[in-house]
């Protein structure tokens, strides 16, 4: 079953990923991986250090001639700012750099406070080293792997911001597919220009106050059967698996899927999406009118698109820092500040599709099984054909 590990401190040499349980015999390169990496790094509102790195993969396991072993892929992704930050993210003892970029003061909400209590750490930079955001480039590069698994079987994802700040995008219409490349080119992630200049200019009015922007993006995967997870068990629903890795990505506060909270305020009627049937259509000709569930019922895929729309707090770093305690001191003291970025939320919407992608190749596994592609096309075949006989 596919899982994975990742290691690696933002400001140290590396980041490190080892994926188990891929199947033999997936194509797959590098530069497909990259350009996944291209994409988080963009956007609107991203701080100085992303003008330093340019994430590339290094795959060292796992990979012969293009084509996947069956065994663990080891990858890793240098920090190019590791060149800057060597005597004080050294791994030995480096006398030299004691005392240099001690962070003293938590910043509120972020790890600081919480893990350095829990970690009996003095110096936060202990914690906001891991927590940093930073990590979510190793969880990119392993959705991409995620990504490329699910193109096998004609599965693609997609995402486009809705909101950041109070500038908010108007319903929009329009398939996913069409909405996802849209927002492709914008650099605000967003298909609509007339809401992303909008955004833009929330962006910036933020910057020039010192201060920082949250949002809410949408991602989609659709070319999906119906039969992924299940209603049996809490653990095995898959809106419920989906909502827990896309909560587990820094910074997200809410997760909802298809009309999300809003289907609380409106009648049943109004809500359930009716079932339609076109003979020889894909997924047996059943199908849904509208796709108010967001591709999930009784924590089963419909096979219609998986839509899930998630919520994410303003970056906790601020140039005009809110107050926090000095360590030492315990006095009243502004909270550190190093430099930042002013709005992630394009950034997170492309993580977003590396953890939707992820879960759905584990859901994807536990249904089809198999060691190799191969085998695990012939049993969606399979599963096609059945399908087409109901
Ligand atoms: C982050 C702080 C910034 C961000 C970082 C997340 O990094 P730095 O402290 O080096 O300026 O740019 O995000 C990334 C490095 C990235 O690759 O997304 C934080 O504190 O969470």
């Amino acid at each position: 079953m596919f899982r994975y590990l990742t290691a690696g401190e933002s400001h140290g040499q590396a980041l490190s990923m080892i994926i188990e349980g891929l199947p033999a015999g997936m194509s797959l390169s590098s530069q497909r991986i990259n350009r996944e990496l291209a994409r988080r790094q963009r956007g609107y509102g991203r701080g100085g250090r992303m003008l330093i790195e340019k994430d590339q993969v290094q795959i060292t396991a796992g990979l012969r001639h293009g084509q996947t072993l069956g065994t663990p892929l080891a990858m890793s992704i240098e920090n190019r700012d590791w060149l800057n930050w060597q005597d004080i993210m050294a791994v030995e003892k480096k006398p030299s750099a004691r005392g240099k970029r001690v962070v003293r003061c938590p910043r509120p909400g972020h790890a600081d406070l919480v893990g350095a209590l829990k970690y009996d750490r003095q110096d936060f930079r202990d914690i906001l080293e891991r927590a940093s955001a930073r990590e979510t480039a190793a969880r990119v590069a392993v959705g991409a792997v995620a990504k490329v698994f699910l193109e096998c079987f004609d599965i693609a994802l997609g995402s486009w911001v809705t909101q950041i700040g109070a500038a908010r995008a108007p319903q929009l219409t329009g398939a996913v597919k069409q909405l996802a490349a849209r927002a492709e080119k914008s650099d605000v992630h967003c298909p609509d220009e007339k809401s992303a200049e909008h955004m833009r200019r929330a962006i910036t009015k933020a910057q020039n106050a010192g201060d920082t922007l949250g949002g809410i993006f949408s991602i989609a995967a659709w070319g999906l059967v119906p039969g992924l997870g299940s209603h049996v068990h809490w653990d095995r629903r898959l809106d419920m698996r989906l909502a827990g890795a896309i909560m587990s990505i820094p910074a997200i506060k809410g997760v909802a899927f298809g009309l999300g909270f809003q289907a609380a305020t409106l009648a049943g009627s109004q809500v359930h999406d009716s079932i339609t049937y076109h003979k020889g259509a894909s997924n047996g000709g059943f199908g849904r009118k509208t796709n108010h569930a967001g591709g999930v019922e009784g924590g089963i895929s419909t096979g219609e698109v998986i839509l899930v729309q998630a919520a994410m707090k303003p970056i906790a770093t601020l140039k005009k820092p809110i107050l926090s305690i000095d360590m030492s001191s315990k006095q009243r003291s502004a909270a550190g500040y190093e430099r930042s970025d002013i709005c992630a939320v394009p950034a997170a919407a492309v993580v977003g599709e590396a953890m939707l992608a992820i879960t759905l190749v584990t859901a994807w596994q536990e249904k089809f099984g198999g060691d190799s592609i191969s085998e695990i096309r012939s049993h969606w075949k399979t599963y096609q054909k059945y399908l087409a006989k109901r």
